[in-house]
């Protein structure tokens, strides 16, 4: 049985986290997730504040277990949503796509414990000094918003510079990322586009059956010149933007006009000229299926892989 400290620290059956998607994880996908054991999370990006006070009551109706919320700090509405999540009595929080070392005191002095996403060694040591209670390091394997380094190398120099658990993301599909995650030195995963195909998941189902078409060169990196680089399928949307983005004669203001609104359209309306984002592993994931069947095989085919790791020996 595959038990860590993060376990116990907050409260969960098994070490894996899902990811808290912009637009896509709801009190839906997390309340499932959360009921299966794992730690489900629900996204700060929706319709607004409000909206996503809304998703935080449903998600606490549907689960007595421990959820958390994701704050992606770049957004306009991120001091708001800061504050928010105290009066809600929220638990456990993740933040994305920056520092969130201006709320740290406010959130500690509510007992939250923050689990900042980070994409460098030197980031995840001031997350560790500043007190996060763990970090996600993820790599430039994920779906949306990406850094520089790839999980493989990440996970392992992050792993050695901190006292604190490192929960590992991007590129992680099944019980063979997993098990890997695990031999890096991770006390945990967080899996975000596998759980795009969750049955609870709420996504449109043209999005679901964009991920269960994708092979493995599906996805493409746009935004680096925005200094945003962000990781979905291609489509007609992410190849115009590409194209945008090597045109010295289009503004960078235009390109972000282009892309503004892309990603909901995508999840709530299945706009063909949406943005779906997604990690390199889309091409893994076949099939539809509840929450709790995603974690046993998650978790159930890495315990069969390290069981059978002796054999590697012999
Ligand atoms: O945040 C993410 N992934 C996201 S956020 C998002 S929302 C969105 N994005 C673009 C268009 C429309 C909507 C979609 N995907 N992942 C967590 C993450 N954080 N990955 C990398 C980082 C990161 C990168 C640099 C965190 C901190 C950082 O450093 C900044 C600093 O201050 O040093």
């Amino acid at each position: 049985m595959i038990k860590s400290r993060i376990c116990e620290i907050l409260g969960i059956s098994y070490p894996v986290f899902q990811g808290g998607m912009a637009w896509v994880a709801d009190a839906s996908l997390a309340a499932a997730v959360s009921n299966a054991g794992g730690l489900g999370l629900i996204s700060s990006i929706n319709a607004g504040t409000e909206a996503v006070r809304n998703e935080i009551r449903k998600c606490k109706e549907l689960t007595d277990k421990p959820f958390g919320v994701n704050i992606m700090l770049q957004a306009p509405n991120a001091g708001e949503i800061a504050q928010m999540v105290i009066e809600e009595g929220v638990k456990i929080l993740t933040t994305g796509a920056g520092s969130p070392a201006q709320y740290m005191e406010a959130w500690k002095a509510a007992g939250i414990k923050v689990i900042p996403v980070v994409a460098s060694v030197a980031l995840a040591l001031k997350m560790q000094a500043i007190g996060a209670t763990a970090v996600v390091a993820e790599g430039a394997e994920s779906g949306g918003h990406v850094g520089e380094l790839h999980t493989m190398a990440l996970i392992p120099q992050v792993v050695d510079a901190l006292d604190i658990p490192v929960i590992a993301a991007g590129g992680i599909c099944d019980g063979r990322g997993v098990a890997a995650a695990f031999m890096l030195g991770a006390d945990a995963v967080q899996v975000g586009t596998r759980f795009l195909s969750a049955e609870e998941c709420t996504v449109h189902q043209n999005y679901k059956d964009k991920i269960l078409k994708a092979t493995d060169i599906s996805t493409i990196v746009t935004g680096k010149t925005l200094g945003h680089p962000v990781r979905s399928l291609k489509t007609p949307f992410s190849k115009t933007f590409a194209k945008m983005e090597s045109d010295p004669a289009v503004k960078p203001e235009e390109i972000l006009a282009f892309g503004t609104g892309a990603l909901r359209k995508a999840v709530k309306e299945g706009d063909p000229n949406g943005s779906y984002m997604a990690g390199e592993c889309a091409g893994m994931v076949k099939k539809i299926e509840p929450a709790k069947a995603i974690i046993e095989d998650l978790i159930g085919g890495a315990e069969k892989l390290l069981s059978g790791a002796p054999e590697l020996l012999a």
